[in-house]
């Protein structure tokens, strides 16, 4: 049923009050508009000739390991002059509001934690924990902030302190598992959940993509935040359709500021 006009439904904020358990499941998105790139969005410049998808990949990095150390390293000194937005604000502020909530992030940024949300789950790791491709030993970064590479400079990654193989990015490439602990985390937060949001990603990336299916599966309602269609349009009790950073404090209004709610902004579509 389609929502005549522009706000959120009030069932979802009646559901979000009532919700005892929530998860918040985010992507690329949430981040985009701290102006860092999703991943499936054209690079620029020089990296436009190589696949992101291609790049995140073991085997590039055995064979390109400079290519793609300068590419984690463009994408760490990106990160580091972003700030968080309205999206994560809303999303740690969340968490004054209901019982517990369990953030769970696809992304590889630190923007949730700077803003203020508390043990977030990183499903895909962090560009900011290095380790050694062949003995995993945590490293650190030959400098702690990457004097702003140009997109597409080769860097050669640093060698392990220990054994002398070269420092990878602490990240989950295709065909690597992800951290046992954060997965058992996150299924458990999904299957348990009453309410689950899904914003920002586009549902395509296994086995992440599966939380929203477990958390349904468990009987928990379904919110998805992303302006785009995705797979997850079809599960999702409401498709909110707009930019994270414009929906998520309205959400947050609408539940909790009864009568307080910005007015709606044209986007954020209720289905
Ligand atoms: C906005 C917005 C705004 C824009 N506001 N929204 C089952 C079927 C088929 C394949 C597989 C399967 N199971 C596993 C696989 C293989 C593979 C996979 O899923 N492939 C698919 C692509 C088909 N998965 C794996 O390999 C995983 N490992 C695994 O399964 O291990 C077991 C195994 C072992 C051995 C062999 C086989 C299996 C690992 C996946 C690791 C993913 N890693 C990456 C890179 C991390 C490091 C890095 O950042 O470089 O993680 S890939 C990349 O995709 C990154 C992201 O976290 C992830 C998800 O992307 P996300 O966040 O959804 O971003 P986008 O760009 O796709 O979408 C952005 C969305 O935001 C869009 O919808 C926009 O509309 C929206 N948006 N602006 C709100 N302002
Ligand atoms: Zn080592």
């Amino acid at each position: 049923m389609k929502n005549t006009h522009h706000d959120i439904a009030p069932a979802l904020a009646r559901a979000l009050r009532a919700a005892r358990r929530v998860v918040v499941f985010t992507g690329a998105g949430v981040s985009a508009e701290s102006g860092i790139a999703t991943f499936r969005d054209a690079l620029t410049g020089l990296w436009s000739r190589f696949d992101a998808q291609a790049l995140a990949t073991p085997e590039a990095f055995r064979e390109h390991p400079d290519i793609v150390w300068g590419w984690y390293e463009w994408r760490r000194a990106q990160v580091l002059r972003a700030a968080p937005n309205a999206a994560h604000h809303a999303i740690a502020a969340l968490a004054h509001h209901v019982p517990e909530l369990a953030v769970i992030t696809q992304n590889v940024d630190d923007l949730h934690e700077r803003a203020g949300s508390q043990d977030v789950t990183h499903l895909h790791g962090s560009l900011h924990a290095p380790r050694c491709s062949r003995c995993a030993a945590p490293q650190a970064f030959a400098s702690p902030t990457p004097d702003e590479p140009d997109a597409g400079r080769r860097i050669a990654p640093p060698l392990c302190a220990a054994c002398g193989a070269p420092v990878r990015p602490g990240v989950v490439w295709f065909g690597e598992s992800l951290p046992a602990q954060a997965w058992r985390d996150a299924t458990l937060a999904a299957q348990q959940c009453d309410l689950l949001f899904s914003i920002g990603t586009s549902s395509l990336v296994y086995p992440a993509a599966e939380l929203p299916r477990l958390a349904l599966a468990g009987g928990a309602k379904i919110v998805q935040v992303n302006p785009a269609a995705t797979p997850l349009d079809a599960l999702a009790h409401h498709n909110l359709r707009g930019a994270a950073a414009d929906v998520m404090p309205r959400v947050l209004a609408a539940a909790f500021s009864a009568g307080m709610a910005p007015p709606a902004s044209g986007q954020g579509e209720d289905s």
